[in-house]
């Protein structure tokens, strides 16, 4: 079976508890618990990881070589800022897809560019929680060699 790691980052761990309007009402352990039901009908397993800090964030990226065969990612503010998660998505090799919950392109020009984009397989963004499960989909796919 196949593994994949969702990866979240800073401040996601209070999502659903401020700014509904922006990042909807459904919690981190929501968003976990729709991976985990959307993993098992797609035939992969999921392990889910939250870090505030982004050295925490490239252990869990260096320690799924191997372990996982893709990554969905939710790097955060880190997204925008952080040539370190780049070049350690680059360096494990590993299909990466990048997930926002918000649309980053239609909000302030800081959040358009992504460190993340040119190192992952693709970029999904503003549909929610639900991105998460579209990236899933997307990752069933590639391990599958469809
Ligand atoms: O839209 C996304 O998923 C983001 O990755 C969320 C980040 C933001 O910096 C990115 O530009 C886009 C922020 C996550 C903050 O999450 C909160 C959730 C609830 C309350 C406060 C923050």
């Amino acid at each position: 079976m196949s593994s994949v790691l969702i990866l979240n980052g800073p401040n996601l761990n209070l999502l659903g508890t401020r700014q509904p309007e922006v990042y909807g009402s459904t919690t981190l352990a929501d968003v976990e618990a729709m991976c985990a039901k959307a993993a098992e009908k797609l035939g992969l397993s999921v392990t889910c990881a939250q870090s505030n800090h982004e050295g925490v964030l490239i252990d869990h990226i260096h320690a799924a070589k191997g372990v996982h065969g893709g990554i969905v990612l939710n790097a955060g503010a880190y997204t925008h800022t952080s040539i370190a998660l780049m070049d350690a998505i680059a360096s494990v090799e590993l299909p990466v897809v990048e997930v926002h919950l918000s649309n980053i392109h239609a909000r302030e020009s800081f959040r358009h560019t992504s460190y993340i984009a040119p190192v992952a397989v693709g970029q999904i963004c503003g549909f929610g929680a639900k991105g998460y499960v579209l990236a899933l989909d997307v990752l069933a796919d590639i391990l599958n060699n469809k």
